[in-house]
């Protein structure tokens, strides 16, 4: 549990060694998502990798999307029905957060900035963070018991509304595995 942002520096740190040490025995824990659209065709994936650095490193490649801004974000639940839009994920990965990064008491480890998609609806974006782990013993686990899951959204996240910045319908969705 993280109280203060202290901690969260500490637990850093702390997960940062561990990976180091896995590191060391082999190569690094790696999670991939195969992402769905909501008619449960493929549409590429996006794949998680523990960094020596203890930064988990997250590639985007994805086609067949909308033109524009769209929220990204991990949420909580291991899950991606089409027959419930998606909506099986849950909220978002939240830890004792609130919702983004304009909320003083945000972010969720779950979120991540938009990401926009070409005219040729092509997705490809990588981002670096560490708040979030492939390790159990890690920080906020992305494969703990109930799992995990990537959703793209058909608008962009403002970045404040709770709990989920008003990014309307999910429009892709993927397991972490
Ligand atoms: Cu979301
Ligand atoms: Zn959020």
């Amino acid at each position: 549990m993280r109280k203060v942002f202290g901690t969260a520096v500490v637990g850093a740190i702390l997960s940062a060694s561990g990976a180091y040490a896995q590191g060391t025995e082999g190569e690094g824990a790696t999670a991939s998502a195969n992402m769905i659209n909501p008619e449960e065709k493929a549409i590429g994936t996006v794949t998680m990798k523990a960094t020596p650095s203890g930064l988990l490193h997250v590639i985007i490649e994805m086609t067949d999307l909308p033109p524009g801004p769209h929220g990204f974000h991990i949420h909580e639940t291991g899950q991606c029905s089409v027959e419930d839009g998606f909506e099986s994920a849950g909220g978002h990965y939240a830890g004792d957060k609130e919702h983004g990064i304009e909320s003083g008491n945000g972010p969720h480890p779950g979120d991540f900035p938009n990401v926009n998609v070409g005219q040729d609806g092509v997705l490809k974006a990588e981002f670096f963070t560490d708040r979030l782990s492939l390790e159990e013993s890690g920080e906020n686990p992305l494969l703990d018991e109930d799992g995990s899951a990537v959703v793209i959204h058909a608008s962009p996240d403002d970045y404040a509304s709770q709990p989920s910045g008003e990014a309307g319908d999910r429009i892709a969705c993927g397991v972490l595995k």
